[in-house]
């Protein structure tokens, strides 16, 4: 019998990204994973941008397989303001993806930003670069940059004094770039802000805690939830990243137990997971393989890629196969659920290093071609080893 596959799959930024789908479709994936970035966050996606956007993936030879994201407005996260509306417009959005055919929705429920990182071009020994969080400069950022009221509590007198000495061992441009790397908006995440308006927005939270923010989440999914099963689509999650809190802001979306609290609540079948395993593979305590074992019938999209970490808190993001993520595991356990559930799951390398010519190019942070074509080269291979042998 022939083993199920996965569906490979890429992130396109859309007609701006300097990969373009002509590039794309010599990776040899088949699906396109993108978002209408221009619709400013919190508005409807008309039928009409939706079937432009498709059209044009269809036009090169591929298909759009996922959407990542239809953000979650700020005001529904706190569920203040104009939260019922944007909860109103986010339905809408969902029956016109899913009357569009497409029907598989990535979304996350992080308060104020979306993925943080603070080095973009972190240097690999094989000279390329990649994506790094490190955690003294982050304190630095934290404490001496934006000035959190109260930050100091969060950590130990020895941490302090090395995000001191990080922060005094900075010139100007680096502590902008720092700034800059946290608070500008990395590719993908749909908000960007200068330090005060950062301040602002980290206050709104002052009063939403980890139980309000879940219950908030829960309150979603309520709404959501039954109009995605109707238009026979999948909303699923997407991990915190990194995987516990920062800033003082709460996290609801880190380990098995985050997950499983909100299908418990929302049983719904569009309550979906989609798995990245360099988010939850930042935390030795998330067992990855087991994660996808259980929660395999809820997967719905998975993002592939590897993080290094160290006893102190910092991590950069590894090659595809080596780092702490086992990947091994982890595309074992994803090709038993498909052949159990009968169905392709799509999966799409996450970052990757920027490489060989890129490293000449304009590239989105992590989104370069060359490194992420190595991560779905060595992906598929791997996929391939144990498809042939285990299933064949
Ligand atoms: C980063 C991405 C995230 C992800 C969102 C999903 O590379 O994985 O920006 O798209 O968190 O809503």
């Amino acid at each position: 019998m022939k083993p199920i596959l996965c569906e490979q799959t890429w992130r396109w930024y859309g007609p701006s990204d300097p990969v373009t789908l002509a590039d794309i479709r010599q990776t040899g994936v088949t699906g396109i994973v993108t978002a209408l970035h221009h619709i400013p966050n919190g508005e409807v996606w008309s039928v009409d941008e939706i079937l432009k956007r498709k059209a044009l993936i269809e036009e090169a030879g591929l298909r759009w397989s996922v959407v990542e994201s239809v953000p979650v407005h700020e005001h529904i996260k706190t569920r203040e303001g104009e939260f019922k509306r944007y909860i109103d417009n986010y339905k809408q959005s969902v029956r016109n993806l899913g009357a569009c055919g497409i029907k598989t929705v990535t979304y996350n429920f992080m308060p104020v930003l979306d993925w943080t990182r603070t080095d973009l071009a972190y240097e690999m020994p094989d000279g390329s670069r990649g994506l790094r969080f490190e955690k003294a400069a982050f304190v630095a950022f934290e404490l001496f940059i934006l000035k959190r009221p109260g930050a100091e509590k969060l950590y130990s007198d020895e941490e302090i004094s090395k995000a001191r000495a990080r922060y005094e061992s900075m010139s100007e441009d680096d502590r902008n770039r720092l700034t800059r790397n946290i608070i500008a908006g990395l590719p993908g995440s749909e908000e960007s802000f200068t330090v005060e308006q950062f301040q602002k927005a980290l206050d709104r939270y002052k009063d939403v805690d980890a139980d309000t923010l879940r219950s908030n989440l829960i309150e979603f999914l309520k709404e959501i939830c039954p109009v995605a099963d109707e238009a026979g689509v999948r909303m699923v999650i997407h991990a915190d990243d990194p995987p516990y809190p920062i800033l003082g802001l709460p996290r609801i979306m880190s380990t098995a137990g985050d997950f499983q609290a909100i299908i418990d609540a929302v049983p719904n079948r569009s309550n979906g997971l989609c798995f990245c395993t360099g988010s939850f593979g930042v935390r030795p305590d998330n067992d990855l393989p087991g994660m996808m074992r259980r929660f395999g019938n809820r997967i719905d999209f998975v993002h592939l890629r590897s993080t290094q970490g160290d006893s102190e808190g910092n991590f950069h993001e590894a090659n595809h196969l080596e780092g702490d993520v086992d990947m091994y595991g982890v595309m074992r356990a994803l090709l038993e659920v498909e052949q159990e559930r009968g169905v392709s799951i799509a999966v799409r390398p996450d970052h990757g290093h920027q490489m060989i010519d890129d490293l000449r190019k304009k590239t989105n942070p992590g989104y370069s071609c060359i490194g992420r074509m190595r991560g779905i080269a060595e992906l598929r291979g791997l996929e391939m080893g144990i498809a042939k042998s285990l299933f064949s």
